[in-house]
Order: C-alpha cells, then sequence, then structure tokens
C-alpha cells in the first residue's frame, strides 16, 4: 500500500519539487491548499504533476481545516511548507505572517497529537532564524537571532516543533534549510528577479535591474536537491533537526556577475541600486554547517551555485520568449 504524505505549500516552489519527488517514491500526495481567487497550480503544472497530485482545501490559520483535512486523509507523513515566505513582506503583514507560519505549525501538531500520533511531521524552519550570525557558519547548535518578522515567526514554528516532540514523543523534525532556488522560484526573491531580469535585458524588453543590498551574502542551494533532504528527515528512526546547506557563500553582486556573464553581458552595465529595496534590518551575511546532514541522512548538495543560476536564466529565456 503507498504511503500517503499530505504537504502544506504544495503550490510554491518546495512543494512542487517534493510532490514531484514523493510521486517517484510512490507516495499518494496530497496538498492541502488556501482559497486563492487567481491560479496557483502553475508550477504544478510546468513540473507536469498537477494532475497526480490530490487536493484538500484548508488554510494554515483556520485550525479547524487543517484537523479536518487530517482526518479525511490519515497521513503517514506531513510536510509543512506553507508561509508567507517572503521576507520583505514580513514587515508590511506581521501579523499574518506569524499567524500562517507560527500558529499554522501548532495547529498541525496539535491535529497530529490529538488525531493521529504516529503521523510524522516535517517543519521548514531556515536559515533566517541565525539572522545576525552568532558563528561564521552556523550549525544546529548555533545561537538564533532572527532579523524579520518573518525570522521571529518561524522561530516559534521551530521551537513548537521541538517542544511537541519532547513534550508528546511525536516523530517531529525541523529542518534549517539556506535558501534554496530553482526556475519555480517566486518572482519576488532576488535570485529569480534576476534570472527574469537577464532574461529580459538579452532579448531586448528590459534595461535595467534595480536591487538592494547586493553586498549581502546567501549560502544558496538547489531546491531539488533540498526537498531529498526533507523527506530524508522524515525516514530516520528517531526526529531530529538538521541544517540543509551547501556550506559555500556568495554575494548578491557575485550571483549577478554569474547570470549576466551566462548570456555574455556585465551586470555592471545593468544593475542600479535603489533604496526603495533595502530592509528595516538585514541578515548581511548566511554560510551553513550541514555537516550533520551529510554524516545522519547521507545528503549532500548536488548543485553548484554556477550550474543553478545557469539553470534559472534558460529557464526564464524560454519562458520570455514565450510570452
Ligand atoms: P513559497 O514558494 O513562497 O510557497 C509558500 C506556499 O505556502 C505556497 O504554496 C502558498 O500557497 C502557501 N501558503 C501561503 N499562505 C498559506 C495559508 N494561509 N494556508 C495554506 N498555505 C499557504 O515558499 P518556498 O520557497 O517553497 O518555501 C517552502 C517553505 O520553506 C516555506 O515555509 C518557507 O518559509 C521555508 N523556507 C524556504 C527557504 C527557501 O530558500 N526557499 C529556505 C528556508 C525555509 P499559495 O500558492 O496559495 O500562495
Ligand atoms: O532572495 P531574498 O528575498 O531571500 P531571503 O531574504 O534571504 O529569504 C529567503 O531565504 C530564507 C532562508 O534564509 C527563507 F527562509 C525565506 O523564506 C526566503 O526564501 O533576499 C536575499 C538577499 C537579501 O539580503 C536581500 O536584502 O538579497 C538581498 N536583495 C538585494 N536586492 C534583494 C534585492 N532581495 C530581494 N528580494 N529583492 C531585491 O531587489
Amino acid at each position: 500500500m503507498s504511503k500517503v504524505a499530505l504537504v502544506t505549500g504544495i503550490t510554491g516552489q518546495d512543494g512542487c519539487y517534493l510532490a514531484d519527488l514523493l510521486l517517484k517514491k510512490d507516495y499518494r500526495v496530497v496538498g492541502l491548499v488556501a482559497r486563492r481567487s487567481s491560479d496557483t497550480f502553475w508550477r504544478l503544472r510546468e513540473m507536469g504533476i498537477a494532475d497526480k497530485v490530490e487536493v484538500v482545501h484548508g488554510d494554515l490559520t483556520d485550525g479547524s481545516s487543517i484537523a479536518r483535512a487530517v482526518r479525511a486523509t490519515s497521513p503517514h507523513e506531513i510536510y509543512n511548507l506553507g508561509a508567507q515566505s517572503f521576507v520583505g513582506t514580513s514587515w508590511d503583514q506581521p501579523v499574518l505572517t506569524a499567524e500562517v507560519g507560527g500558529l499554522g505549525a501548532l495547529h498541525i501538531l496539535e491535529a497530529i497529537r490529538q488525531l493521529s500520533p504516529t503521523t510524522r511531521f516535517y517543519q521548514a524552519s531556515t536559515s533566517e532564524m541565525f539572522g545576525l550570525i552568532q558563528t561564521e557558519r552556523q550549525n544546529e547548535k548555533t545561537p538564533f537571532y532572527p532579523r524579520s518578522p518573518y525570522g521571529v515567526d518561524k522561530l516559534y514554528g521551530h521551537w513548537i516543533t521541538v517542544n511537541y516532540r519532547e513534550s508528546f514523543g511525536l516523530h517531529a523534525s525541523s529542518g534549517i534549510l539556506f535558501n534554496h532556488e530553482s526556475p519555480m522560484r517566486g518572482i519576488e526573491f532576488v535570485t529569480r528577479k534576476v534570472t527574469d531580469a537577464v532574461a529580459r535585458i538579452k532579448l531586448g524588453k528590459q534595461k535595467e535591474l534595480r536591487l538592494g543590498n547586493i553586498d549581502a551574502k546567501r549560502d544558496w542551494g538547489f531546491a531539488g536537491d533540498y526537498v531529498e533532504a526533507m523527506w530524508l528527515m522524515l525516514q530516520q528512526g528517531v526526529a531530529d533537526d538538521y541544517v540543509v546547506a551547501t556550506g559555500r557563500t556568495t554575494t548578491v553582486r557575485d550571483m549577478c556577475r554569474i547570470a549576466f556573464e551566462h548570456v555574455g553581458l556585465s551586470h555592471e552595465d545593468h544593475v542600479v541600486i535603489d533604496p526603495k529595496f533595502y530592509r528595516p534590518a538585514e541578515v548581511e551575511t548566511l554560510l551553513g554547517d550541514a555537516t550533520k546532514a551529510r554524516e545522519k541522512l547521507g545528503w549532500e548538495p548536488k548543485t553548484s551555485i554556477e550550474e543553478l543560476i545557469r539553470m534559472m536564466v534558460d529557464a526564464d529565456l524560454r519562458r520570455v520568449r514565450k510570452e
């Protein structure tokens, strides 16, 4: 009999890669999908799996809908990927961000505790929790210092996951994932903003690219590699927390250089700094140490930043040409 996985955030970047991975492993995949007035299934369609996943309607801010979804599907595993995940927006909509990301995790944990205590749980935690970094490389033991309402909300989701594991013996794991990108990345995040602009500039549809702090450094990996780590966490006998990262950090400036050079252009000719994109508080640098994931899960990143950015530019060139 196939295992059943319930995935929140299935219409997002990670959701579509995880759904694809689970389908290949013969899972029955059910996505918890919030009602929206516009289409949110484009990623699942582009991946060719929109008709292979099942949908249960619900919203992470509505605990009753979560309980109903758990009762209706009796999942072996729940992956909680749903969130208001754009850091910039978390200053404009801090309460929503907290209700979806922080309390959303609690609604699921409560449903598991009360209705289905053997269900395994994955919480999508983040390197944003390290924020103002306390050590040069960040691992599972590094103290947290979030710098945005999003980071603070994710800290709650992380600790409530740890707490329910310790209080009730739930198989609940928290993946502290560093930035991961793909051609399915939302257009507002910096890598995709850059690769989309590079494609438009190359094809003569745009002239400049306006960015904020290009000295910020991120440890960027490929989303397709990172969803494997999520799955591996739930296959372990004992639940635990893991950092997932590449161990290499790159400035936004260098990421731009890689993207522009791929199409024979120079970022220096097109990037314009616009203070509008600076944040009230910045995470200047992130660099992960994923030794534990490598040793305990056997997980390693397979895609370099250069391969990742070129893959994204190529995908955006194809999309822009089709417009
Ligand atoms: P994403 O592309 O922004 O996707 C977010 C998903 O959450 C979408 O499917 C969205 O649905 C859903 N969602 C939003 N509000 C919801 C609500 N009230 N109820 C139910 N679903 C809701 O994010 P991602 O990049 O795939 O990231 C997946 C998770 O990992 C997020 O929790 C994120 O915070 C976390 N994370 C991401 C990274 C990264 O670098 N990508 C790193 C660390 C952690 P709609 O399509 O309907 O809006
Ligand atoms: O691409 P970003 O918006 O990603 P950020 O803030 O690091 O957050 C992402 O990664 C987190 C993991 O660490 C996730 F938890 C979170 O959900 C999300 O997926 O910005 C990256 C960096 C920042 O320092 C930002 O200030 O790029 C800088 N940046 C410079 N100019 C810009 C821009 N970011 C955006 N989005 N747009 C710009 O114009």
